[in-house]
């Protein structure tokens, strides 16, 4: 079916005018749509859920049905007690047109989503400076606000195993058994430096697991993928305004949050980069985020919670570089690649930040007990 026509499905005033891709996302197929008539404009934004990514691509629907339900009702109320310094935003889904259904399904079975863009704001690929990591770090904490009383069994599990780094582990080490994979490493120094990065730190992929099996802590709802790039600055204000890709947004340790958002934001090289001194853990970034993150989320965090910030900082970039690797040697099957090495490139890059993170450990505690 043309994208044209799949999007002239949903319920959008004026005409189609533009019709392009957006963003720079890993996994699902994102698009903007212009709509026009004599007077306005509208602009939407039209994606396929991965299927191969997501097992349930309906469920993710019903649980963005539910999040934002809740989360809308929230804001309008607190928007009404002029409880903040800002319009807080989140997309709202976009029914089709006939139906009212939240999505429509194509002739291939693949389920497309048109959800309303948020104006006057961007999001970046890298931080721009410690103000906008203070943003981000606002826009977090109060997303874990939002979704803090979002009942748990309203959502299915989006992704199962999904930042379950024992379980990426175990993946991994199935990986390695086949022909494909012992191939590269034979052929490929770098990759041999990978795996034995991973050797060294076994220990790290459980920290957090067993803290929560012990009953340290508590699954939470999380949003799953804070990175820098799915935290929305407005444009005239320069504040977060809003969280967006929130496809994975379910029970779970709000660590995976906070350290996913902390690799992100204090690597402002990027994910890409390919030099790799330039990639390091910019501490002040750090500093900034965790300011604007307390403010928001700081009166609902218990001491617990508060002692296992390292480890969460250092376990992230270890376990998306351990994601991106076993990737790579699985033939790149799961995150978007343009090139066969750009994954081993991208596991390169966040193990490097883990070392710098390890490097400069006592540090960070030391800026993480003054918060
Ligand atoms: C993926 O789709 P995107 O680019 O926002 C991935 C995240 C990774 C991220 C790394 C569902 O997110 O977990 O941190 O790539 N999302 C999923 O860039 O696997
Ligand atoms: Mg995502």
């Amino acid at each position: 079916m043309e994208l044209s026509v799949l999007i002239n499905q949903f319920n959008i005033k004026g005409r189609l005018v533009a019709l392009q891709p957006l963003g720079s996302g890993n996994i699902n197929d994102t698009y903007l749509g212009v709509f026009r008539n004599t007077f306005t404009e509208t602009q939407v934004v039209l994606q396929r859920v991965n299927h191969l990514v997501f097992p349930d691509p309906e469920a993710i629907m019903v649980n963005m049905h539910e999040l934002t339900k809740h989360c809308h009702e929230k804001l309008e109320a607190d928007a009404k007690e002029g409880k903040d310094d800002r319009v807080w935003q989140m997309p709202r889904i976009i029914k089709t047109k006939v139906t009212g259904s939240d999505f429509v399904t194509d002739d291939n079975g693949e389920i497309w989503r048109v959800i309303t863009k948020i104006m006057s704001a961007h999001a970046f690929d890298v931080a721009q400076g410690p103000e906008h990591a203070l943003e981000c770090g606002s826009a977090l904490g109060h997303f874990h606000y939002l979704i803090s009383d979002l009942e748990q069994s309203k959502i299915t599990n989006p992704l199962p195993g999904f930042h379950v780094t024992s379980g990426y582990l175990k993946q991994y080490d199935e990986v390695l058994k086949k022909p494909r994979a012992q191939e590269l490493l034979s052929s490929s120094m770098e990759a041999r430096r990978m795996a034995k990065f991973i050797e060294e730190r076994r220990d790290l992929a459980v920290c957090l697991e067993k803290a929560e099996e012990n009953g340290e802590l508590k699954k939470r709802m999380f949003h799953g993928d804070p990175k820098v790039n799915n935290i929305m600055i407005d444009d005239i204000t320069g504040k977060g305004t809003a969280m967006i890709d929130l496809d994975t947004v379910s029970p779970g340790l709000i660590h995976m949050d906070f350290g996913d958002a902390l690799r992100s934001i204090c690597n402002p090289a990027g994910e890409e980069e390919t030099n790799l001194t330039k990639v390091v853990f910019d501490e002040d970034l750090a500093t900034a985020f965790c300011k604007g993150y307390m403010r928001e989320a700081g009166s609902f965090l218990t001491d617990a919670d508060r002692a296992y910030f390292y480890d969460s900082i250092r376990l992230l970039p270890f376990e998306l570089g351990l994601r991106f690797f076993q990737d790579y040697l699985n033939g790149n099957v799961y995150f978007k690649t343009k090139t066969p090495e750009q994954n081993l490139n991208r596991a390169r890059v966040q193990f490097r930040l883990c070392e710098s993170i390890e490097a400069r450990e006592r540090s960070i505690r030391q800026a993480l007990r003054r918060l």
